[in-house]
């Protein structure tokens, strides 16, 4: 299996987020990727590689103009008045968006859903080279590999068209699916982080040559908490290419299984020409910030649960913040994958 890896990640580290009325350390930090690149180094799974200059125009044509725009200049902008802080907003529009206003506030606001996604100094440029680290391992599987996997942050799939949140600003599954769509394949995302996948929900809302699947803790208790529910099944000719498996906290793997299961068989029957996995690894008991229940042996099956259909695969790191384990759990699912590929 190859995976592509960029060191560029390290520039978005920011130092706090808003967590239920206080600052607290942000929990989406360099560390993980570090983590996870040493267990996938030790555990021999293949070549670790560079990106490749690939131009990523294609966020154009997923993500509005104005947000790009936003995105690139707001810590320039943020740092002219705050020489010592990260980009965070304060205050949101009730309810209909409208325009953005011209205050960088009020801009804060308008483009981002939650406090905890701070902008800093390297944002734009590990953002985008997180998206570049996709792109060049969808190059894999159009050179016939069966599974490449994008060892990125930060993560996106709560990335919208013109909105960020949950640590995330480009929604790097959902480029990878474009791009594969643009070369004329059907693509499926299977989304396994444990939070609803809102980003890429919306990014392919009506549409029905990408097909979205998420199982999620129930956003009736969780974060995103605005979407996610199991009726929220495509608008338009997209009507019917998404589905959301919401599950309890507690959830095990029992419970966790049979919603996997379903999403396989809605995958199947889509017949995709591609996978794109949406790798969360924070459904793991100990995830500090999550609440499901599965265990270290639990991703093992769950790679080999989702080899079984048999699809060119590229897995997309999202989630995952227990730091101890992250690396160890995000090589059970590609390894487990990697030898039921092998043997399909
Ligand atoms: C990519 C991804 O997994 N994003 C998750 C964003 C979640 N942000 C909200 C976190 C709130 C944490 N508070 C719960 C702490 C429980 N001890
Ligand atoms: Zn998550």
């Amino acid at each position: 299996m190859i995976t592509v890896y960029s060191e560029a990640h390290q520039q978005h580290h920011g130092a706090a987020e808003l967590d239920r009325g206080r600052l607290v350390p942000c929990v989406e930090q360099p560390a993980r990727a570090e983590a996870v690149l040493q267990a996938l180094t030790a555990a021999n799974l293949g070549p670790i590689v560079s990106p490749d200059d690939v131009p990523i125009d294609i966020l154009a044509r997923l993500h509005e103009v104005g947000y790009l725009h936003f995105l690139k200049t707001a810590f320039t902008r943020w740092r002219q008045v705050h020489p010592d802080s990260d980009a965070l907003p304060y205050c949101w529009p009730p309810s209909g968006r409208g325009h953005p206003p011209p205050s960088l506030y009020g801009q804060l606001g308008h483009y981002a859903y939650d406090a905890g996604t701070p902008i800093t100094a390297g944002t734009w440029e590990a953002a985008t080279a997180a998206v570049r680290v996709t792109l060049s391992a969808l190059r894999h599987l159009h050179a016939g590999a069966r599974m490449a996997f994008a060892l990125c942050r930060p993560p996106g799939h709560h990335a919208g068209p013109d909105y960020y949140g949950g640590y995330c600003f480009f929604n790097n599954a959902a480029v990878a699916a474009q791009a594969w769509a643009e070369a004329g394949a059907r693509v499926a995302i299977l989304d396994v982080d444990y939070h609803h996948g809102n980003g890429t929900q919306d990014l392919f809302y009506r549409r029905d040559d990408v097909l979205v699947i998420s199982i999620h803790a129930d956003p009736a208790e969780e974060y995103p908490f605005y979407w996610g529910h199991a009726d929220e099944r495509g608008e338009g000719s997209g009507r019917g290419y998404n589905h959301n498996l919401p599950l309890p906290w507690g959830t095990g793997w029992t419970g966790y299984r049979e919603a996997l299961d379903q999403a396989l068989s809605l995958v199947a029957a889509f017949k995709p020409d591609g996978l794109v996995v949406s790798l969360g690894l924070d459904t793991y008991a100990q995830d500090p910030i999550a609440r499901f229940a599965l265990t270290s042996d639990d991703y093992p099956l769950l790679g080999r649960a989702i080899a079984t259909l048999n699809l060119p695969t590229l897995f997309v790191l999202e989630g995952g913040y227990h730091l101890a384990t992250l690396g160890h759990h995000t090589v059970a699912v590609l390894r487990s994958f990697a030898l039921q590929a092998a043997t399909s």
